[in-house]
């Protein structure tokens, strides 16, 4: 049975809708495995590891399609319609009939964007873009912008309350800042925040903010703050937020916007999002850490130990992925926590994948953020995205084991760095059973 059968066999419900991810990772680890010359015992050695989160409340979604030839492609990202949604509304946004979509703005055709000053906490600007003026932002108008501003980024979105990703998109659009230059801003302000379409429902709003100093540059090389009106080469479709969300790079899912029709630009000196109120730590960006995917329940006595899985690239990047594997017969030590003294070893980091996936031609468009002219990647591992990674370990005498992995970012820091901190993003180092026995 090839591979990816056998793990899509082994998994179950709880994460049919990561099964377009893993067919990626299955595709890289095999390749890493051939080379390696352990492929046999890594099919029959494998199983793999649900990682209890969250994610179980999100609805699955459907099973990977094969395509044409039957061969399951390895796409890098996620087609829209296979993001996990963990949308909030009564009803959903994106469920709402056609004819209540157009009426409410939440078509192409309807959109408008009201950029206005904070009646609590007034920012100074020239001329606000309301809907009663007729000054408002439409659809075109985003797209006319496009024309020379327009930006595109690979980020994986991530829920700061859940492990597992909910989708890698390449998100396009035109930067913020060029929306908010058109209202002439003078003087005191100090942050910017909005929000989207809550079936005018205070109760029922969801909203973000950033400094502005944020959305006016873009401190340590990462791509700018967007109206994202694209993913995937695509409209943004109603589920993922269409007709317009805001992307922001480097953060959680919870500051990128969806639906959105109003931005607020404020004196206010803090942020006030709807997050915040939920204990979530909403200056946290995004973590660099690892999970594993596949790693055996069981071997014999010597038999080497294949293991993989993927890492999220934070804001700090990533050097290496590190395994290690400790006897459950030796106590460890009580001094560390966070298995700072484990006997880590170096996985290897698995490259680029081959294909990019559903992109018109299947390649990178042209001026995407962390790609070459002819859409290589300049770096590898891409930061804000996931990367891939697998290891052979040495076999081991009889007994009880506990493997675990992490990272380490690209200052040479293990991360997660002793964060137990669940409200700020998902940054644990795993532990997993190993049996070794006859
Ligand atoms: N308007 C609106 N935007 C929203 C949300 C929401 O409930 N309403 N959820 C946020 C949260 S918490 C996350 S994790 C991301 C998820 O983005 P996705 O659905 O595209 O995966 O959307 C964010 N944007
Ligand atoms: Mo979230």
């Amino acid at each position: 049975m090839p591979l990816a059968d056998v793990i899509m066999n082994t998994i179950g419900v709880a994460i049919m809708d990561r099964a377009e991810f893993l067919a990626e990772h299955i595709e890289l680890t095999r390749r890493f495995f051939l080379k390696a010359g352990v492929f046999g015992c890594a099919v029959s050695q494998m199983a793999v590891n649900v990682v209890a989160d969250e994610t179980a409340s999100a609805a699955p979604k459907k099973h990977v399609k094969p395509d044409k030839g039957g061969v399951r492609s390895d796409p890098y990202f996620t087609p829209a319609e296979d993001f996990r949604d963990v949308s909030r509304g009564m009803p959903l946004p994106h469920s709402l009939p056609d004819d209540k979509k157009s009426e409410v703005g939440l078509t192409r055709e309807t959109w408008r964007l009201e950029v206005i000053s904070d009646p609590d906490n007034p920012a100074k600007i020239g001329r606000p873009l309301t809907k009663v003026d007729g000054t408002s932002l439409d659809f075109e108008a985003l797209l006319k912008l496009g024309e020379t501003h327009a930006v595109r980024f690979p980020k994986v979105m991530t829920c700061l309350n859940l492990g597992c990703p909910l989708g890698m998109g390449l998100w396009e659009g035109v930067p913020l800042r060029e929306v908010i230059w058109l209202t002439k801003p003078r003087e005191d302000l100090r942050r910017v925040f909005y929000y989207g379409y809550h079936n005018d429902d205070a109760t029922q709003m969801f909203r973000s903010s950033l400094p502005i100093g944020r959305v006016l540059e873009d401190l340590f090389d990462l791509p700018p703050v967007i109206l994202c009106y694209k993913l995937n080469g695509e409209w943004l479709n109603s589920e993922r937020g269409g007709p317009v969300r805001v992307v922001v790079p480097e953060a959680y899912g919870f500051k990128s916007i969806k639906w959105l029709t109003h931005v607020v630009l404020t004196n206010l000196a803090h942020a006030n999002d709807t997050y915040a109120e939920q204990n979530n730590d909403v200056d946290s960006p995004l973590k660099t850490f690892a999970a594993t995917i596949s790693v055996p329940k069981e071997v014999k006595p010597g038999e080497a130990i294949t293991v993989s899985g993927y890492a999220q690239v934070g804001i700090s990047g990533l050097s290496k992925v590190q395994v290690s594997m400790e006897s459950n017969a030796t106590e460890r030590p009580k001094n560390d926590p966070y298995f700072t003294m484990a006997p880590w070893i170096d996985a290897e980091l698995l490259p680029a994948p081959r294909q990019w996936g559903l992109l018109s031609n299947g390649g990178i468009p042209q001026q995407t953020h962390g790609f070459d002219a002819v859409g290589v990647p300049q770096n590898w591992p891409l930061r804000l995205t996931n990367a891939h990674w697998a290891a052979v370990m040495p076999g081991l005498p009889a007994g009880e084991y506990t493997f675990r992995c992490r990272t380490i970012d690209e200052q040479g820091h293990a991360q997660p760095m002793p964060r137990p901190f669940r409200k700020s993003g998902h940054a644990a180092i795993e532990s997993i059973g190993i049996l070794v026995a006859d």
